[in-house]
Order: structure tokens, then sequence, then C-alpha cells
């Protein structure tokens, strides 16, 4: 869809947000904690103006679009994803204002203040933008690595930490397609735990971090998910058979069921 004057003075406000508002002890602290934890959140990084729009716009697309799926994937040791989600299909044909806030370049520039390196757009389209909603008892995004360097979560909706729905990881861990070793990833290193707010944005390392959500026993979790490539990542040979299943639906017979 073609952006209108409503979403350029949106994608304007989240610059100069970014521009005036978000001073530099604020990105210096992201960037020391991003680069001890694989992990900080940022929820001073956009205006409620536009965390507001993104939110309705997600809650639109999941109530209009979502599908409900469950698999699991012998590439992270088959960890369950128990989930309702959209694809970034559904996102790019329908939504307006996610695909030009994912894209805004004053985004951007603030993400790689934060890494310490470029942060670009993820060139496998699927992975640029999902959107994650659990909702019933036993719902999770279990144990995994993504393909891509960073994602920036935007948290629309999720319960207190007694309910589920926190995210937990484990920096530095290196993903072995073949050979996971879920286990031994935890032994060797602490798991960090985080509790998320309705409005909060995080980002994570997401290729050296073994992440998941912690399942929800109560409350309902939304989220949206936007996937970065590093200047590495655009060199490297990627396979996608975990974010294929999960976001592209090639191998959705193969790995699990809809539910
Ligand atoms: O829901 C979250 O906070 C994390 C989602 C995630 O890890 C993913 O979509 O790959
Ligand atoms: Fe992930």
């Amino acid at each position: 869809m073609r952006p209108d004057g409503r979403i350029g003075g949106l994608v304007q406000s989240l610059s100069e947000h970014l521009v005036r508002n978000v001073e530099e002890h604020l990105l210096e602290g992201a960037r020391r904690d991003f680069l001890q934890r694989g992990f900080t959140t940022l929820p001073f990084l956009a205006p409620d103006e536009v965390k507001s729009a993104v939110a309705d716009e997600i809650e639109s697309l999941v109530e209009a679009h979502g599908v409900r799926r469950g698999m699991s994937f012998k590439e992270t040791g088959h960890t369950p994803r128990q989930m309702r989600n959209v694809r970034h299909r559904e996102i790019s044909e329908h939504g307006t204002v996610i695909p030009e806030v994912y894209a805004a370049p004053d985004l951007l520039a603030a993400l790689t203040r934060v890494a310490g390196e470029p942060v670009l757009p993820c060139p496998y389209e699927p992975e640029r933008y999902v959107i994650t909603e659990l909702e019933q008892s036993g719902d999770t995004h279990g144990w995994h690595w993504d393909d891509y360097s960073f994602a920036l979560v935007w948290v629309v909706a999720c319960p207190p930490a007694e309910h589920g729905g926190f995210v937990q990881c484990v920096p530095r861990t290196y993903w072995n397609k073949q050979d996971p070793q879920l286990h031994r990833q935890f032994i060797a290193q602490p798991i960090h735990s985080f509790e998320l707010r309705p409005g909060d944005l995080y980002l994570m390392r997401t290729d050296t971090t073994l992440h998941r959500v912690y399942p929800l026993s109560r409350g309902r979790r939304l989220i949206i998910n936007m996937g970065y490539a590093s200047q590495a990542d655009l060199h490297k040979p990627i396979s996608h058979e975990t974010m294929d299943g999960l976001w592209h639906g090639s191998r959705e017979e193969q790995a699990g069921q809809t539910v």
C-alpha cells in the first residue's frame, strides 16, 4: 500500500522524536546493555503517537489475518511454537504504518548507534516483520535463534510476569542447526529473564542470543518483531528452515500442524 499523508506525518514525528528527544546517554546506556547481554529495552525510541498507530494496526491485522500455528523444528531442538501470527505478506499487503516505520532512516540510524554496527533492512522479506499473539494457556515462542542479527520488538500487550510472557535469553551462543544442544547452552551460561510491559520496545542480537518467550498461563501477549540484518548477514549463506516454516509456510506440513 502507498503511504498517505497521515503515515508521512507519523514517520516525520518519529524522526523528530529521535533527533530531538532521544538523548545521547539513553542510546549509550542501551548500547552497553546490548553489548553485554544481547538485549536492551528501548521504550524511549518512539513517541506515544507512533506506538499507538503501530499498536492499532497490529490489533486490526491480527483480528483480520491472524492464523493459529503449532510447530516445532529439529534445528532448534523441537522446542514448541504455539501462537497466532500474521506474516510479512499480509502485513505488507494490508498494513500502511508498519512498513514505513520499519524502513524509517532515522530509526535505522538510532538502532545502528545502539548496536555499534550498521542495522540494515532484512534482505529476505519474510523476516522483515511478523506479528505474534500468545492467547491461550501454554502458548509460547519456544527457545530458538533467528537467522538474522537483530530484532526490534514492539510490545502491544503483555501480562504481568506471574502469568508468563517474559523474555529469556542466553547471549553469546552459537546456532549449530545440525545439533543445537540447547541443554549444553543453559549449563554453560546463565539465562537472563526480562519482564516487559505494554509500550516497551526491545532490541535483541538474535543470531547469537538463544531466546524464548516464557509460556503464558493467563492473559494475552501481542507483539510485532521487526527483523534486521548486519552487514555480515548480507554476505553469508543463510538457510531459512525454521523461519520459512514459521513465517512463510513452506515447511509447515513437515514441521507440525496448524491448530
Ligand atoms: O515475542 C517475542 O518477544 C520474541 C519473538 C521472537 O523471538 C521471534 O519472533 O523470533
Ligand atoms: Fe526470535
